[in-house]
């Protein structure tokens, strides 16, 4: 057995924040004490964590590795993204198996265990992407249930791509409801937006501004408010996924309200960038080309506001890199060919930990939002989000008073650009253990592929 002692950090979790000594022994939790009680604990192993934090890893719930998208394929692999992600104090990601048109989930999630397997730094767990709703498909949910990947995500975008109409998704709404899966959204009328990027198109407007133009709010909130009512016809929860936009978040809260089962997460690129960086001249907005879109810098507060009420529960990445040479460049001269997605993974913590500094959101909330909600949501507590006895000791030694600035030049994610180039930000990992192994410590990786193993989830913790 090994014994790692943390010694005299502020221990922060959702719930707590206290000064105390954190005892591992091997992949586990075992006590939390006062340092003056915990005296006379011995251990392999002593970390000195006197003026840091001392943190649940962080539990990402959204994210995209190898996902081939747009023409081409997003750049990280498991190897290279969850590597970056443990370097940014996140110990745990859901990622995407996608479903295939004409294929079987089986065969979707056979072939995201294939890319994974063997791989990753960290622990991960799966989601399934339900492109091909039908009688075959719907049958398989029970079974995936049953084997741990507990939520599917539909799409009211990308027709022709991923795109399910309103009775695919009712039926499979319905069947969330009858399994315990629970349906993550996305939430835009891509039929409407398909309309706006031909009409845009043919006036000329080539530019990657016109990404964020064409996938209107409204789209977004209609699309949220039509989910949330297909969910209550159905009488199953909703959660809506990567919200961008005031009016769709008026459409959650309208939901809470009244007492529905609806859940949100939002991004940080949504809190800390805007269309003022879709609009950077020349081709340089295509950085910044994701769906949801970033919106006008007014939907940030609201965002945070949000964050704050609880009507957004969780912050993920949606982490979708592609490279700005040789990939967002496919989309020169037609907006619509630029692949979507942002790189992220690495960032999240510390840009949370910023809207901490910033004054929108306390210690512990920014605990809960980054890991112990997304956990709780995605059937992975108290293993993963907290410290606590019987927790897997997955922890980050944070220095709150470090600052940093982002670039590509510096961060670990397999993209040649940064979304946050020469940002300065205060708060930086020091180290991170995964299971109880030091896998970063002081600006050196000591894990290695394979380290992290698929983590089988429960259902959604709220809602039992
Ligand atoms: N949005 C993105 O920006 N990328 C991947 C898929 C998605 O929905
Ligand atoms: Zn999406
Ligand atoms: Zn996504």
């Amino acid at each position: 057995m090994t014994r790692t002692l943390i010694r005299n950090g502020l221990v922060i979790t959702a719930t707590d924040e206290l000064t105390a000594d954190v005892l591992v022994e091997d992949e586990k939790v075992v006590a939390l004490a006062d340092p003056a009680l915990a005296e006379s604990w011995s251990a392999d192993t002593a970390i000195d964590a006197t003026g840091m934090y001392v943190v649940p890893g962080g539990v990402d719930a959204h994210t995209h590795m190898e996902m081939p998208f747009g023409g081409t394929t997003a750049a990280d692999t498991f190897e290279t993204g969850t590597r970056a992600a443990a370097w940014g104090g996140t110990t745990t990601i859901i990622d995407f198996a996608i479903q295939s048109v004409g294929g079987s989930l089986r065969e979707g999630l056979d072939a995201w265990h294939g890319k994974a397997d063997g791989n990753c730094a960290i622990d991960y767990a799966f989601h399934m992407i339900l492109a091909d709703v039908n009688e075959g498909s719907l049958k398989e949910m029970e079974a995936l249930v049953g084997e741990g990947v507990t939520s599917f995500k539909l799409f009211m975008a990308y027709p022709g791509v991923f795109y399910s109409d309103d009775g695919k998704i009712l039926r499979s709404l319905q069947k969330g409801a009858e399994t315990g899966g629970l349906i993550m959204m996305h939430a835009e009328n891509g039929i409407a937006i398909d309309v706006l990027v031909e009409q845009a198109l043919a006036k000329g407007h080539t530019d990657p501004r016109y990404h964020g133009e064409v996938r209107h709010a409204l789209l977004e909130a209609e699309a949220t408010h039509r989910a949330i009512k297909l969910a209550q016809v159905a009488g199953a929860p909703i959660y809506i996924v990567h919200l961008s936009a005031t009016q769709a978040l008026a459409q959650v809260a309208a939901a809470r309200d009244e007492g529905y089962n609806a859940f949100a997460e939002t991004c940080p690129q949504y809190l800390f960038l805007s269309t003022d960086d879709l609009g950077r001249p020349g081709f340089e907005g295509a950085k910044y080309v994701c769906s949801t879109p970033l919106r006008p810098a007014e939907h940030q507060a609201a965002l945070w506001r949000g964050l704050r009420t609880d009507d957004l529960s969780v912050v993920s990445t949606d982490h979708c890199p592609f490279c700005f040479k040789g990939q967002k460049d496919m989309g020169i001269g037609d907006f619509s060919k630029i692949p979507n997605g942002l790189p992220g993974v690495e960032t999240r913590m510390d840009l949370l930990h910023q809207g901490v500094v910033d004054g929108h959101i306390s210690r512990r909330r920014w605990i809960e939002i980054a890991s112990a909600t997304p956990a709780k949501m995605f059937g992975l507590y108290p293993r993963k989000g907290t410290i606590a006895p019987g927790s897997d000791a997955d922890i980050v030694i944070y220095d709150p008073a470090a600052t940093q600035v982002h670039s590509a030049q510096t961060h670990h994610m397999a993209v040649d650009y940064s979304c946050y180039e020469g940002r300065e930000t205060t708060g930086k990992v020091r180290t991170v253990l995964s299971r109880g192994r030091v896998i970063v410590d002081g600006g050196e990786y000591r894990g290695k592929a394979g380290d992290g193993t698929f983590l089988s989830r429960d259902t959604c913790q709220y809602l039992r």
